[in-house]
């Protein structure tokens, strides 16, 4: 049976969620949900075939309402329109092995999901797309970026992989070797990329769409199993590819659930996880393949079967199976787990106690040369009361304007929501750091809204104030327009004369002639 999606689906499933408890990540619930440790959330799922699902709050931004399709921009099928045809699947897949994939890294505080979503899938990712390898910080990508952005300033923060790829979606993220570091130390947390360079080089490599998906049934196993070897499109005499997956385990009481498969089985000596861990929060880890090989005695029975019911649910579904495992990169460093990874039963993704471990996320990821760039240097003393938009005309004696953004780094990151996962109730620049920040802001999407009508010169309107319930205040330092050709080679910088750039509760307003380029 070909595997469609099939929307009464979705809405039934997403009834059920709306209606369950869920566990956060290290306490983080970005819906304001309190966090339920250990709590029943729903009964094992009937077999039901992949498709795409939103298990709120932790798979997307609950700012965004329940309509938001966070796959609405990439181009590659969704999931559940693909056929899953299990026979051209291999035994085995381990997309770690490839050059686009990174290094396995060691954090040290809690980006744990940025290390998953950005500096391991969007890394490998990124790599596929380019045709390069990881094997370089041109070509890395960090963890921190995306985190600072979200952490509120506070290194015990956690994060969703989701806020990786909203950034990577909403600004962009910048190479390694341009932002400086994969993760710093305690000193670093919460400051902001300082630089227009940095800023300008993430605008080039976006997130065009993530997508969750449940997984926990044996039908959705193996469209995870596509993804990873050959994202279910196959492609006539060409080698395939597979895609990666994020993963959120419980990580309390890991020895409880770690196994050494035993002398004379297949991989003898490796270790599995049986289950997620029976208490703790949760843990953003990377599944990087599978093998359909590995297995292990978990009832005690004397053998590995898939075919027997070992829950004594009278039923024999996933949960039952002893044989079949994903894959799993962990940030812990290289050595743990001997090599830095670890086998998870594909029977662990069934855990009614663990809503978040049943399923998993993906990316598909695009390039982007911005051909019309702000490029701003100011200072605010909180920058979660800053307040920025940008309005464009097409005329250039215009006394308004006809399209306005307002970047989200710019007005708080109104999309990660209050009071957890934002910016911080600190300076613009990062905590007890009043100086000046440098950033660049993409006008190229807003320029487009002029469509084909405008050419010649339109104008630029510029508004900077804080939230009318702030005290808070900023200064404009300097305002400049540069403009870019259709490769992202520089053409030119316009500055834009600023006199006196002070605001608060007053607004400041610049307006200016912005040359349009076609
Ligand atoms: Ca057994
Ligand atoms: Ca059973």
């Amino acid at each position: 049976m070909p595997l469609t999606t099939r929307p009464w689906i979705v809405v039934v499933l997403l009834g059920l969620l709306a209606l369950s408890p869920v566990s956060g990540r290290a306490g983080v619930t970005p819906e304001g949900v309190k966090a339920v440790e250990g709590a029943t959330t729903k009964p094992d799922p009937v077999e039901q075939p992949a498709h795409a699902a939103y298990p709120r709050p932790f798979s997307r931004p609950g700012t965004m309402g329940k309509d938001y399709d966070t796959w609405r921009d990439a181009t590659g099928p969704d999931i559940g329109e693909t056929t899953v045809d299990i026979r051209r699947l291999p035994s085995r897949v381990d997309n770690s092995t490839r050059p686009q994939f990174p290094p396995i890294y060691k954090q040290k505080g809690g980006a744990c999901g940025q290390f998953t979503s950005i500096a391991s899938i969007f890394t490998y990712e990124m790599n596929l797309l380019n045709g390069t390898e990881a094997s370089t910080e041109a070509t890395q990508f960090p963890a921190d970026f995306s985190w600072n952005m979200c952490n509120a300033a506070n290194s015990a923060q956690g994060s969703e992989a989701h806020h990786g790829w909203e950034t990577a979606k909403h600004i962009g993220i910048p190479t390694v070797k341009t932002y400086g570091r994969v993760e710093g130390d305690k000193d670093k947390i919460g400051l902001w990329a300082n630089g227009y360079p940095i800023w300008r080089e993430a605008m080039e490599y976006r997130v065009a769409g993530y997508r969750y998906t449940p997984t926990a049934t044996v039908a959705q196993i193996n469209e995870a199993r596509g993804w990873l070897f050959d994202r279910n499109q196959p492609k006539a005499g060409k080698a395939s590819v597979g895609g990666l997956l994020a993963l959120d385990g419980r990580m309390g009481e890991l020895k409880k659930v770690t196994r050494t498969i035993p002398e004379g089985d297949y991989l003898a000596g490796e270790d599995v996880w049986i289950h997620w861990g029976p208490s703790g929060y949760g843990h953003g880890i990377t599944c990087v393949g599978y093998d359909d090989q590995v297995g292990f005695d978990v009832n005690g029975d004397g053998k590995v079967t898939n075919d027997i019911d070992i829950n004594a649910d009278g039923k024999v579904t996933l949960a039952d199976h002893e044989r079949g495992a994903f894959i799993v990169v962990n940030s812990w460093g290289k050595t743990w787990s001997k090599d830095g990874k670890i086998y998870l039963l594909y029977s662990a993704m069934v855990d009614p106690t663990w809503q978040r471990g049943n399923y998993l996320g993906r990316i598909e990821v695009s390039r982007h040369i911005p051909r019309c760039t702000l490029k701003l240097k100011l200072a605010c003393n909180k920058r979660s009361d800053l307040r920025v938009t940008i309005g464009i005309a097409g005329d250039k004696d215009a006394t308004k304007p006809e399209h306005e953004l307002a970047p989200q780094p710019l007005n708080g990151w109104p999309l990660f929501g209050k009071p957890k996962n934002n910016v911080g109730e600190v300076p613009l620049a990062g905590p007890r750091d009043e100086s000046p920040l440098e950033v660049g802001i993409d006008l190229t999407p807003l320029l487009s809204k002029l469509g084909a009508k405008s050419a010649g010169e339109g104008r630029l309107f510029l508004s900077f104030s804080c939230d009318d319930k702030s005290d808070a205040t900023g200064l404009l330092h300097a305002c400049a327009i540069r403009h870019y050709d259709d490769k992202g080679a520089f053409l030119r910088e316009s500055p834009v004369k600023v006199q006196e750039g002070s605001f608060g509760k007053k607004t400041f307003t610049l307006t200016t002639v912005l040359p349009l380029q076609r």
